[in-house]
Order: structure tokens, then sequence, then C-alpha cells
């Protein structure tokens, strides 16, 4: 078992005091190299202190650095209505400068959804989302989504999404995370949050040494709820619908706010939300 440093105590309790997500916390100490099962342990551990009272400690803040100029996206020279992804002819159905998102359509076939939702029920974890009351000593517990990830190439399904994904949006497959699936049932959401790592936060250069920053995500929807479940971008009023087969990319030249691009899943108000996320990486992601 991976012993829980000082440090990443820190970390964890400082996300969760910023009102990130148990989920995201997962995701980003996967990303690093965490195995789910320490992952679990150092974030129980985290918990059991913060219900006894420790402080969260900030780190001191550290410039986001220069914007990058090379970029994930899609081509979007002479504003076409359709992209050739290799194997399909996706829909660009809303774009936005800044931030730069584009939602398409027909980025996935119905059979790859299911395929996709079938390999991971089986897997999924349970996630929490905490929430610390301002002022208070307590945590709320909320339990939301549930999530997993797949390995790079994991299945033939996972392998022929990845490759659309790498020509759709001009990137090279290595510099993605695995897919990560996640399921939301009613009242399950995902609050607010940047996708980058905070690079003012002490685990953050340890995030880092696999693939460098996120800078760019494709929510991609698996299952519509009856109602709720939107992608929202408080920042510019946006919110996206969960609709199948479809999805919502963004990009970030820079770990900052100033990228616009807070983004949230809205409650589900019935039905179950299912999502597959493909993070973007600045270099090789292994
Ligand atoms: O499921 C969503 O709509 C959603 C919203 C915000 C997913 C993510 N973030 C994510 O996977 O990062
Ligand atoms: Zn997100």
């Amino acid at each position: 078992m991976q012993p829980i440093s000082p440090e990443l105590r820190e970390w964890i309790v400082a996300q969760l005091a910023a009102g990130h997500s148990v989920a995201a916390l997962r995701a980003s100490m996967h990303a690093a190299g965490w195995r789910d099962d320490a992952t679990d342990a150092a974030l129980a551990e985290v918990e059991r202190a913060a219900l006894g009272g420790a402080p969260a400690v900030a780190a001191p803040a550290e410039p986001a650095g220069p914007a990058r100029t090379e970029m994930p996206g899609p081509d979007l020279e002479g504003a076409p209505l359709y992209i050739d992804a290799g194997d399909r002819r996706v829909q660009v159905l809303q774009t936005v400068q800044h931030p730069r998102v584009v939602v398409f359509g027909n980025l996935l076939g119905g059979e790859e959804c299911e395929a996709l939702i079938a390999a991971a029920r089986a897997r999924l974890a349970r996630s929490l989302t905490v929430e610390t009351k301002t002022g208070g000593e307590t945590l709320n517990v909320d339990r939301t989504s549930e999530g997993m990830f797949f390995e790079r190439g994991e299945n033939e399904t996972v392998q022929r999404i990845e490759t659309r994904i790498a020509r759709l949006l001009n990137w090279p497959l290595e510099f993605g995370e695995g897919l990560q699936i996640l399921r939301y049932v009613p009242g399950a959401q995902y609050r607010p949050h940047y996708d980058y790592f905070d690079p003012r936060e002490p685990g953050t250069p340890t995030i880092l040494r696999r693939g460098g920053q996120r800078v760019g995500t494709l929510v991609m929807y698996l299952q519509e709820p009856e109602r709720g479940g939107g992608t929202t971008f408080p920042d510019i009023g946006l919110e996206v619908a969960p609709v199948r087969g479809t999805g919502v990319f963004f990009s970030y030249d820079r770990p900052d706010p100033a990228t616009r691009t807070l983004h949230g899943g809205a409650p589900v108000l019935a039905g179950e939300k299912w999502v597959a996320t493909k993070w973007l990486r600045e270099r090789e992601f292994r």
C-alpha cells in the first residue's frame, strides 16, 4: 500500500474544501498512477481526520504559466457542418470561441454506447462527493456518481473510439488518458470544477509527471436521463443537453480560471445518465 504523505493529505483536504468531488480526486490520483484501492484508503484516512476537525491547509500560490500554442481541437476552417473522423462523419452542432467549446453530434453509435456501459457496469466503484459547510467542521458526504476507468485501448470498442477522437481532435492517441465512465442516478451531480490540475496544490507536480497538464476534455453521453443532467458552463451561461451519442469538447491553454472552463454536471432529476470522459494531456500519458 502506498503511504499517505502529509503533502498528499493536505492536497486531498484542500481539494475537498474547494468543493471538488471525490470522483474528481480519484480521477486525479488514478491519473498520477495511484492504485484505486490505495486511493480509497487515502481518502478514507483523510475523511476520518476531517471528521475529527483537521484544518485544510492551502499551498502557496504559483503562477499558471504562459498559454500553450498547440492545442487539441477539431479543424473548423471553412465552418464545416460535418467532420470526417475516419470511420464516422461527426456533426458540428454548436461552437463557442472563448472558451473553445464544440458540441458534436453522431460522435458515438448506439451500440458503442451500450458496449461501454455493459463493460463498465460491473466495475463501477462508488464515488463520493464531499461538501464542506463554510465555517463548519463537519463534512457532508453525498453519494453521487459512480465511476471507473478503462485502460487506453483496453477493448475493441474503446480502441475504435479513441482512434476516432484522436483524428477528430487532431491530438495523438497516446496523449489521452484512459476513458472514464460515470453513472449518475437521480439526485447525482458533478459540482462545477476545472479539469486541469491546480498548480497551487502540493500534489500537482507528481500528477504532472505522467503526461503534463490536461489541456482538453471530451464528455460523451452514453445514456440520457429523462430529466436534468446537462453539462453546464456557468461562466458563459451554456448548458449542453446530455443527448446519447453526442459529446461536448472544451480546451484550456493554461491551468487558470481565465480560461472560463468552469463546468459541472447538473443534477439528474429522473432516469440515469451515463457519460464517458476523455481527458487530453500535453504529452504522452503513460
Ligand atoms: O457528466 C458531466 O456532465 C460532467 C460534467 C463535468 C463530466 C465532467 N465534468 C468530467 O468528467 O470532468
Ligand atoms: Zn469535468
